[in-house]
């Protein structure tokens, strides 16, 4: 029958049925992609994230390295993210044995005009003390400088003009300290220097020492600042001796020992009043232990003296010669062992630690 309601309901139960077969087939078929695509993206992440680390050695990169990855990625590899920037800080790299910012030859003058804001202004780095280590790695040594120092305030201003730049062109972890004998007793250099080595250690874990007169400039930053196997002569040919060394035995100006090489001499003699003698001393205590003089070349080792006259109150000391001839003899008793002295003040100034000393008299 036509009209019969009982086909209709069988047709629409048909389509109903077939609908929901559909429905169902849609459901499983996009989940089956939506499974199939997750793990597709995992295997991928997964995949690049291993490879990323193979191509890291020990050191970190930048994400710079990585150009191109995929947002996604990013974000699956965040969490480990924050480490990167601090570990560099961490762990330098020790500096080169050579510094790679020498540039050889230098051009020395003393008629500029000099004034200490100019030195500050051309050397931004410089910590309080006239401190300075290196940024990008670690210095190979501990440097501290020790200037003997009375009055001469105009020669001071050339050596920080020139010195602090070649030192940290030289890559060196180092500090500056001009040790100025208090009063107006005989001016005594070896134990100012005995002084200096003191009162450093005092502040900063110092490996070597570098004894410097406040009127000596090298001409060549190849001459580096530092120490080596032996104790080093630095100021090997200097225009006041015509660019030559006075005598084989010369030990005089700049000249660097290591904690070591300085413990093992007994420090220096502090019983050299007046100009002259110490520097001898000094050499006969280093060969007397065993040791020898390093050099560099006469050609990095030119440096320039300032000219002046005689100081005041650093008249030759007449005792020399009989004291250098029995420096085997007093050099255990006569030394950083036997070291006294009063600290007057210690100024932290902008280009150098300053430390004044009453150091008695003869
Ligand atoms: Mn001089």
């Amino acid at each position: 029958m036509p009209g019969d309601p009982s086909v209709n309901f069988n047709l629409l139960h048909r389509i109903c049925k077939l609908v929901v077969l559909l429905c169902f087939l849609h459901i499983f078929v996009t989940v089956v992609f939506y499974v199939r695509s997750l793990d597709f993206r995992v295997a991928f992440a997964q995949n690049q994230q291993s490879k990323h680390n193979a191509v890291k050695p020990a050191q970190v990169r930048n994400t710079e390295d990585t150009p191109g990855v995929d947002p996604v990625i990013e974000k699956l590899k965040a969490p480990e993210e924050p480490k990167a920037p601090e570990e560099p800080a961490k762990k330098l790299e020790k500096c080169p044995e050579t510094s790679p910012l020498l540039v050889g030859p230098l051009r020395v003058e003393f008629n500029i005009p000099m004034s200490l804001d100019l030195i500050k202004k051309e050397n931004p780095n410089l910590q309080q003390g006239g401190r300075f280590k290196p940024k990008d790695c670690e210095a190979l040594q501990k440097v501290a400088i020790i200037i003997p120092f009375r009055n001469r305030d105009e020669h001071l201003k050339y050596w920080l003009y020139y010195l602090h730049p070649i030192l940290q062109r030289q890559q060196l972890d180092y500090g500056v300290y001009v040790i100025n004998q208090d009063g107006e007793e005989t001016f005594n250099r070896a134990k100012l220097l005995n002084v200096g080595y003191t009162e450093a250690l005092k502040e900063y874990d110092y490996n070597c020492f570098i004894f410097s007169d406040v009127d000596l400039i090298p001409m060549d930053d190849r001459n580096t600042y530092k120490c080596f196997s032996q104790p080093r002569h630095l100021s090997v040919s200097m225009d006041k001796f015509g660019f030559r060394l006075p005598y084989n035995q010369y030990f005089g100006g700049v000249s660097s020992l290591s904690k070591e090489q300085y413990l093992k001499i007994n420090g220096f003699p502090n019983n050299y009043w007046g100009w002259g003698g110490e520097d001898d001393d000094i050499y006969n205590r280093v060969t007397s232990r065993g040791m020898s003089i390093s050099r560099p070349s006469g050609e990095v080792g030119k440096c320039r003296m300032i000219r002046h006259n005689r100081d005041q109150k650093n008249e030759p000391n007449p005792q020399r010669f009989n004291r250098i001839a029995h420096t085997r003899e007093t050099m255990h008793k006569d030394g950083i062992n036997s070291l006294s002295y009063r600290v007057v003040s210690v100024e932290k100034l902008d280009l150098f630690t300053k430390i004044t000393v009453d150091v008695g008299k003869p």
